[in-house]
């Protein structure tokens, strides 16, 4: 049996939006970050890092949601690209989207238009700006040539990426216009909408 660890309000959305794809039942350790569940000494076994998502699949303990991604796509054989290229092409955006927007877009978004007006930080959203702008414009320019960012059809690259700018649904980003239209076909998928249905419960 899967175990997923982690509440949709959190970085284990991007898991409950691949186990729905590839159709998995799962135990679901409904737990947002930092809940008193994730400090315990029996997490800790699970993930030394005491953060969310992690999985344990028949006794299998993986954490870090790209990985878990990739790892499930390959065992299911569904959304994993066949040709090698294609492969490593899921990696470098996944490692990517890790490397250069995966906490930028959650600083900026909150500090933007998420939090309370009193609660913002003006030059904390402007700071992460200056990182979330140039990465649009490399995916604009990624998605202007392909529809997909890892081969002909959506695979777990376009998830994991677009599952990581899932707030980036709440900004405008009709200046990148292939990058809009792709965040917003990846997220119109039936398992996209069942996850995030999880999330804005
Ligand atoms: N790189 C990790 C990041 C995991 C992570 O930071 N998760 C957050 C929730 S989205 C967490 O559990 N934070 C708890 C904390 O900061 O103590 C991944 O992608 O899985």
């Amino acid at each position: 049996m899967l175990r997923i660890y982690g509440s949709a309000n959190s970085r284990a959305l991007r898991t409950l939006w691949m186990a729905a794809e590839l159709g998995l039942k799962y135990d679901h350790k409904d737990w947002l970050p930092r809940a008193p569940e994730t400090k315990t000494d029996e997490y800790r076994a699970v993930n030394p890092n005491a953060r969310v998502p992690s999985i344990d699949d028949d006794g299998f303990i993986l954490s870090e949601s790209m990985a878990i991604n990739l790892y499930l796509a390959k065992k299911h054989n569904k959304l994993y690209p066949a040709d090698p290229q294609h492969e490593a092409l899921a990696w470098q955006w996944s490692f990517w989207e890790t490397d250069r927007l995966d906490r930028q877009i959650v600083t900026y978004v909150r500090h933007s238009v998420a939090l309370a007006e009193a609660e913002r930080k003006p030059a904390m959203a402007e700071a992460a700006w200056l990182e979330v702008a140039p990465a649009f414009d490399v995916l604009e320019t990624a998605l202007s040539k392909a529809d997909w960012l890892a081969g002909p059809a959506f695979s777990v690259a376009d998830l994991n990426v677009a599952g990581a700018l899932y707030r980036a649904l709440s900004i405008d980003v009709g200046k990148w216009p292939n990058f809009d239209a792709w965040l917003h076909r990846c997220w119109a998928r039936p398992a996209a909408k069942h996850a995030r249905a999880l999330r804005e419960k």
